[in-house]
């Protein structure tokens, strides 16, 4: 190993001390959360300097004062929302791109008026993380 190698490398670790908070996250589906934390859909670790993270609308505490959300303890939890696409509309565990009937009526897709779906594209998640370590 050359020095310049030496040099690359022990950049690199100072950079991967300056690394951003993450966090770590658990998504519910809005339309069917039941104020359970332990009941979530995802878990997964985010960073804020992640794509992921700037497609999350944050908020504050201040914002949702009294509101449904007061179960979670805002010292400890990060909240927001987010909305993902719905890549299976009808929920039978075939994704909508191989799905022949993808609202599950039965009536196949080409034979299909499916302009009622539109409103369930994309589903509104809950988005509670806490700082990892914490
Ligand atoms: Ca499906
Ligand atoms: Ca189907
Ligand atoms: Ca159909």
């Amino acid at each position: 190993m050359t020095h310049k190698h030496l040099l690359f490398i022990f950049f690199i670790t100072i950079i991967s001390c300056e690394r951003e908070t993450c966090y770590s996250c658990k998504s519910y589906e809005l339309a069917t959360y039941n104020q359970d934390l332990n009941d979530y859909e995802e878990e997964f670790e985010m960073c804020e300097f992640d794509g992921i993270w700037d497609r999350v609308n944050w908020i504050d505490d201040e914002a949702i004062q009294g509101a449904t959300l007061s179960f979670i303890d805002f010292d400890e939890y990060t909240i927001g929302f987010r909305a993902i696409e719905n890549n299976d509309l009808d929920g039978d565990g075939i994704d909508n791109w191989e799905d022949d009937d993808f609202d599950g009526d039965s009536i196949p897709n080409n034979n299909d008026i499916i302009n009622d779906l539109l409103a369930n594209q994309t589903i509104q998640e809950l988005i509670v993380c806490s700082e990892n370590g914490k």
